[in-house]
């Protein structure tokens, strides 16, 4: 059996079934963040791995994303035993698995392993999930065969840059600064134009118009991942955080800016004048 008919079977045991190969050298550059160091020295191949969330709708006031246990967690929980099979039949070589903390550009690199397309929202689009995955990969020193990138996908169509209500898409990307998710993520005081933002949102954790509005994902796909269709949280109550924080991908953020982010989609921003939207 060849190398890779084998990471699909050891895959397929995790519940994984959609995945590819992209070429360690075609990802670069790298991200800085703390999990570089853990890349193995010779990395040749990069593994991706697509965990659908759509998991239907309910009434909510944090993203979809967060509704289900922590993805971090839970990539661990399915991949980390797949990682442990890797090692016993390739012994010698190294495995690391990554999800969101990653050197990796998790969303160009699963373009390259033939999962998709990177669409105008800056969001990988697949055939299997839409925009409603999640991005995790194990780099390795093993070479394995790349796939062939699929062809870009969004034509036309612009409904995300047409949508997003702060204006954080344009033809250059994602302006991080004016994301509504990036917004809901950041410590400390907000502006009055950022907290009009999140009130206007709704939302005390992230944002979804830039998926939900994508014609990839009408109809969404359900997640056949059992683990993100279960143990779902929409609604959050300041008194649950205790217990949600270790649970939820929010979780790093700590219970300040939840507990701000709540009383902001509670109360209108007061204060008025230019930047609020009075
Ligand atoms: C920083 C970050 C954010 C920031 C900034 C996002 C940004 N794009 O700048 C903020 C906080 C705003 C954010 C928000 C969200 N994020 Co985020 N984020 C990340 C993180 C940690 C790094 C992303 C980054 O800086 N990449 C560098 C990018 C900017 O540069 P790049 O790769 O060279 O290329 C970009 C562009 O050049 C362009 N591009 C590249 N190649 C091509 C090719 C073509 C043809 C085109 C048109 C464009 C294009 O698109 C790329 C991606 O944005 C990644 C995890 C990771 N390690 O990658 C998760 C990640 C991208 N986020 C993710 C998610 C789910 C979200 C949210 C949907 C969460 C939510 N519901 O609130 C929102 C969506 C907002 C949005 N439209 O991006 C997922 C995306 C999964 C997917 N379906 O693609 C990731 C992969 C995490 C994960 N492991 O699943 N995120």
């Amino acid at each position: 059996m060849d190398e890779k008919a084998s990471v699909g079977e050891i895959l397929a045991q995790a519940g994984i079934f959609h995945w590819g190969v992209a070429s360690f050298a075609d990802t670069l550059p790298l991200l800085e963040c703390r999990a570089k160091s853990k890349l193995p020295s010779n990395a040749r191949s990069v593994i991706v791995c697509l965990l659908g969330y759509y998991a239907g709708e309910r009434a909510h006031n944090i993203s979809r994303y967060a509704w289900a246990r922590d993805y971090h967690l839970l990539a661990g929980e399915l991949l980390n035993p797949a990682v442990g099979r890797m090692k016993n039949i390739w012994p010698g070589r190294d495995f690391v698995l990554f999800t969101d903390n990653s050197p990796i550009r998790e969303v160009s690199a699963a373009h390259l392993a033939g999962l998709g397309f990177v669409g105008k929202n800056g969001l990988l689009i697949s055939p299997a999930y839409g925009t409603y995955q999640f991005i995790a990969e194990i780099v390795t020193d093993l070479w394995l065969a790349p796939a062939m990138p699929a062809a870009p996908g969004c034509g036309d169509c612009d409904r995300c840059l047409k949508a997003c209500p702060a204006g954080a898409l344009s033809p250059a990307g994602v302006d991080q600064s004016r994301c509504r998710s990036h917004i809901t993520q950041k410590k400390g005081e907000l502006t009055l134009w950022e907290q009009a933002q999140v009130y206007k949102g709704g939302l005390a954790w992230g944002c979804d118009i830039c998926n939900d509005v994508c014609p990839y994902n009408q109809p969404p796909r359900k997640t056949d991942i059992p683990a993100f269709g279960s143990a779902l949280d929409g609604l959050v109550q300041e008194e649950d955080l205790p217990k949600l924080l270790a649970e939820k991908a929010f979780g790093y953020r700590g219970i300040k800016v939840l507990q701000r982010n709540l009383r902001i989609i509670k109360k209108k921003p007061s204060g008025g004048g230019p930047g609020t939207g009075e």
